[in-house]
């Protein structure tokens, strides 16, 4: 006679559907790798209401829940939003009142406010990182009341979290993620994507960055074969879908992207694939060839600043020669890209911000999307946290759990905003960060444009084609 396996309800925090709808495929990881000691259920806050919820905890009757924290802020300094009220109010709270069994947090935001959040969600136990390896044995030792305080990644109340190393070099294998297995896929298609991770940790210095805290800096990959069958699969069983790789940058190593893109190409799976976080310092020539022929069609790019200064003080690992070259590169290869610049940050003047748009001038095809991000979201741990602290910006105890932004005390928020605002006058594809969630009329605008037209352009180039418009109009 078969056991019954003990039940696992793993909730999906996340309700943010901009830029576009991320499907949860970290807590679709865990759903898997769980899956063989536990039956395991997938709640999508993003597109199921919170009063199913409840139904679905009365009826499927769980032993333990499992809450993921992708999202604390949207990062903005301009009119920003906070998440965690509402992942506290609609289901923290109420999921501590209903359920008695243990309730575990994680997650990629969860990662970076361990304590505060599990004390402030009432919760019984907490991971940072990565789940793969531990959550059946945290969430087995929480059933059966033993003992887990020394598994990494482990956080309890009252208790810093169990340190956890990286080891830089190993291979990664992942299960695979079946994310339509877990959840309805359908909401995720239009807009958003099937996401594919092909490595984990971060080995750049970037002093504002938080994805150490999150993944590492050990980088381990996995083998390109694995990701390839992975994305296969999916294919066959989605069809038409954009694939998009979420690393924290696809570029590096430079000769993993290659290895896998040539793979993918040799597939020939007729795929439409994106990437966020391409860092300058690999792409050539030669990388976007192949990235072209494994299928993407558009690329982020993230070089901060265009000023030598703030990328040396920013720690990017790169200089603006290797910034020009691969700017060159993308022209060249005629690759749609979304640019990424964050203004403010420690030692920024007006020559700086001005060396960034001569640099946005110079560089960027104007049919290319340049997003401005003003202000430095500060994360504990990060230099960039230091040298607030240093210069009296925030008092060393603030968990900044509510979000606080670094701008240059001596640039000042007043002369950042005047002076990105006058250079954006005149440069339609300039927009803010807090400006690139379309508003709804633009973007039915745009897909009836598309359906007319018949293009296949990345979206980002239809609404900007419509914005300037508006622009040259006004
Ligand atoms: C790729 C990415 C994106 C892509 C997503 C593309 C896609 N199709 O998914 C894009 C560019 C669209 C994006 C957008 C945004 N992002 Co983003 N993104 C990331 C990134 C780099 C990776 C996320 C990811 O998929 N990881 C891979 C999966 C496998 O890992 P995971 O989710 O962490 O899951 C593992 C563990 O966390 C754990 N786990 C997860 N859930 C649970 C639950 C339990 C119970 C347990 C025990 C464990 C556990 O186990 C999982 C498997 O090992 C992270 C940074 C990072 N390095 O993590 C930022 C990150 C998550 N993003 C962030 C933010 C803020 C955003 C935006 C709000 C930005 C904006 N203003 O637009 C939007 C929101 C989009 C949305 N709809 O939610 C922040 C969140 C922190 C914060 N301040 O809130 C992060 C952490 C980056 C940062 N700056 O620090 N993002």
């Amino acid at each position: 006679m078969s056991q019954t396996k003990p039940r696992i309800l793993l909730v999906s925090a996340n309700t943010e559907t901009a830029p576009y709808p991320a499907a949860p495929v970290g807590l679709c990881l865990l759903a898997t790798s769980l899956s063989s000691a536990f039956e395991v259920r997938v709640f999508d806050a993003a597109f199921s209401p919170p009063e199913s919820l409840w139904q679905l905890l009365d009826e499927f009757a769980p032993a333990a829940v499992g809450l993921s924290i992708r999202n604390i802020d949207d990062m903005a300094m301009e009119g920003g939003v906070s998440y965690v009220e509402r992942i506290e109010r609609e289901l923290a709270l109420p999921l501590r009142r209903h359920f008695k069994g243990p309730i575990v947090l994680g997650g990629a935001g969860y990662s970076l406010f361990p304590t505060a959040l599990l004390a402030l969600l009432r919760a019984d136990a907490g991971l940072v990182g990565e789940a793969e390896d531990v959550g059946q044995r945290l969430f087995d030792g929480l059933l059966r009341g033993t003992d887990v305080s020394s598994l990494p990644g482990v956080v309890l109340p009252g208790r810093a979290p169990t340190p956890r190393v990286m080891r830089h070099g190993a291979t990664l294998h992942l299960p695979e993620a079946n994310v339509d297995r877990w959840i309805d896929f359908e909401p995720y298609r239009a807009r958003g994507s099937y996401p594919v991770q092909t490595k984990r940790g971060c080995r750049f210095g970037c002093i504002y960055c938080s994805y150490p805290s999150i993944e590492g800096r050990g980088l381990r990959r996995r083998p390109s074969s694995e990701v390839v069958r992975e994305i296969a699969a999916a294919k066959e069983r989605l069809g038409d879908v954009t694939f998009e790789f979420v690393d924290s940058t696809f570029d590096d190593p430079r000769e993993h992207a290659q290895e896998l893109c040539e793979e993918l190409a040799r597939a020939k799976l007729g795929l439409r694939l994106r990437t966020m976080g391409l860092s300058p310092l690999a792409v050539d020539a030669r990388l976007l060839d192949s990235m072209r022929r494994a299928g993407f069609t558009q690329v982020d790019c993230t070089p901060d600043s265009g000023s030598r200064t703030m990328l040396e003080t920013l720690r990017k690992g790169f200089d603006r020669a290797v910034l020009e070259r691969a700017a060159v590169a993308l022209r060249g290869a005629a690759m749609p890209t979304m640019w990424f610049f964050v203004l403010g940050g420690p030692g920024e003047t007006l020559d700086t911000l001005n060396e960034t748009f001569e640099f946005i001038d110079r560089f960027i095809h104007p049919e290319d999307l340049v997003h401005l991000t003003l202000g430095l979201r500060i994360y504990p741990g990060t230099a960039l946290q230091a040298t607030a602290v240093a210069r009296g910006l925030i008092a060393a105890e603030d968990e900044l759990l509510r979000p606080r932004f670094y701008v240059d005390p001596g640039l000042g928020l007043e002369a950042l905003v005047d002076l990105v605002g006058k250079r954006q006058a005149s440069r339609p594809h300039c927009m803010r960060s807090t400006q690139t969630k379309p508003d709804p009329a633009l973007l039915s605008e745009a897909m009836a444009l598309r359906a007319r037209t018949g293009t296949d352009e990345p979206m980002f180039r239809t609404l900007l084609r419509l914005r300037r418009e508006s622009f040259t109009r006004s």
